[in-house]
């Protein structure tokens, strides 16, 4: 446990809001001398001599100033809230200056020089954590709060902050728990089977457990893609309408498009919303041998990024027959997760069914006309069915899994229980069984961070912003 040698004992600053310009500016502190640091560079515009400490939660008007020099540095509104309710628990300050690069540098160039040291990427939040205010599952929803690109994610990392996935885990612990002590209680008599119908009991609820478990885990997937989205490449030979796709898809007009086979040479990326699911979708160059320099390397860097993609959008035009270029483009997206869009529906579809080949699955067939807009629903449909395989977990404001620390911590639980059955079910010794039934309670301990390494930590929180 690496918990007690992080420090907390320093007093720590930051510019919380983003850097650049903007109207205001919010600096935030914490830790021990936080209200100290205060009453030395804040100096209230009301406040009588004489009057007592500032007050906890209270927002003051006044000027920061560099107690040194007494040079005002900016009028500024500020508070201060004190351990233990504060967002880390400790003594914290959050001052409110005016905005741009330079006045929020200038105050905390001032506190740095009276002690105060700079945050580390995420140690507010790994502060909060340290000092009980949230686990390590609420401290982590932080964090996808701040990174959510479609309101569907936005609002599972809200339902993870308000403890929903750490009140699943905490039940399975329970269940576990139970189970232990009953298994505890035989651990003195060694030599005495259980019970068979105490061990039929217990058998079940195991099994009850693990299927909990795995319900939770079945909702991964979804979760994966609504927090990290996916990358998407449409891709097709020149001409049959990929980049009026992208427009279509972004409402916009994005790319270049025109009657000129070979128009998009460069790739194109941009992040659209689709049920909920972040795309980065990526016209790319029409497929097809070309003796140009330029198109070539733009038919090349399509290839790739078809290869890099999670999902291909692979455009055909559907008012005309195959032919050898769309056969290429078709072969290219064997064995991946796509969907085939027969664009220009408008014209009238010809492409029929028995014309293509056997890798386009009928049921991901969507019929398109980026002219006139219309398949945009039936597209966006099909992309989420596909990606999801159909299942929605959301719909009923029910919590999934977003994260992979989380999954393999789960399958190990599982698994642990698992191995738990088999000893039960072979009279294995009460000892040898409880070790199980730990090592289950340690893999869902690490979600919530009762268990965990400062190393652990250290990868948690450094990918959170500054500030946070
Ligand atoms: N009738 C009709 N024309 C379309 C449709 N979609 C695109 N087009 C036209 O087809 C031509 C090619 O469109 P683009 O979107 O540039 O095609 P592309 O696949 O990006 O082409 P490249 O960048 O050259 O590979 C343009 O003249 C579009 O206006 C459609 O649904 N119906
Ligand atoms: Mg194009």
């Amino acid at each position: 446990m690496g918990r007690q040698r992080i420090s907390n004992e320093d007093t720590i600053a930051a510019i919380a809001t983003p850097p650049g310009n903007g109207g205001i500016a919010v600096i935030r502190i914490s830790g021990p001398k936080s209200s100290e640091i205060l009453e030395l560079i804040f100096k209230p515009v009301q406040r009588k001599a004489g009057a007592g400490a500032l007050e906890s939660h209270r927002l003051y008007h006044g000027h920061a100033v560099n107690p040194s020099t007494g040079e005002i540095a900016d009028e500024v509104l500020c508070v201060l809230m004190r351990s233990p309710n504060s967002y880390t628990g400790e003594d914290a300050v959050e001052i409110h200056s005016h905005g741009g690069h330079l006045v929020p540098k200038r105050i905390l160039e001032i506190l740095f020089s009276l002690g105060v040291r700079p945050a580390n990427p995420g140690e507010f939040s790994l502060r909060a954590f340290l000092n009980g205010k949230m686990d390590l599952a609420q401290a982590e929803a932080v964090s996808d709060i701040i990174n959510a690109r479609t309101e569907e994610g936005l609002k599972q990392a809200e339902l993870q902050l308000e403890g929903a996935l750490s009140q699943k885990i905490a039940a399975f612990k329970e269940l576990t728990l139970d189970i232990l002590a009953e298994i505890e209680a035989q651990v003195d008599f060694p030599e005495d089977e259980i019970d068979p119908a105490a061990k039929e009991v217990i058998a079940s609820g195991i099994n009850n457990l693990i299927s909990g478990i795995h319900s939770l885990l079945d909702t991964y997937e979804e979760g994966r893609i609504i927090k990290h989205g996916v990358k998407t490449a449409i891709l097709g030979k020149p001409n049959v309408g990929k980049s009026s796709l992208l427009n279509m898809l972004l409402m916009k007009e994005r790319a270049i498009v025109s009657p000129l086979p070979g128009t998009t040479r460069d790739f194109i990326e941009e992040s659209i919303d689709v049920r909920g699911i972040p795309l980065v979708l990526i016209d790319t160059a029409g497929i097809r041998k070309t003796y140009d320099e330029i198109e070539h390397e733009g038919v090349r860097l399509a290839k790739k990024k078809a290869e890099e993609a999670e999902l291909l959008l692979v455009v055909l035009d559907g008012s005309v027959a195959l032919d050898s270029d769309d056969m290429e483009v078709l072969q290219g997206a064997a064995g991946k997760s796509a969907i085939f869009i027969l664009n220009k529906s408008d014209k009238g579809i010809k492409l029929t069914l028995g014309a293509l080949p056997s890798i386009v699955h009928p049921d991901r067939i969507v019929h398109t006309s980026a002219k006139l807009g219309s398949g945009t629903e039936e597209l966006k449909d099909s992309i989420r069915g596909l990606l999801t395989g159909g299942n929605t977990h959301t719909d009923g404001g029910e919590i999934i899994l977003t994260e992979l620390r989380h999954k393999l911590a789960l399958e190990k639980a599982a698994h642990g229980l698992t191995s738990f059955l088999k000893l039960l079910e072979n009279g294995d010794s009460p000892e040898f069984l409880a070790i199980e039934l730990r090592a289950a309670l340690d893999s869902l301990g690490e979600i919530t961070g009762e268990v965990t390494t400062e190393d652990i930590l250290g990868r948690i929180f450094s990918k959170f912003c500054i500030g946070k």
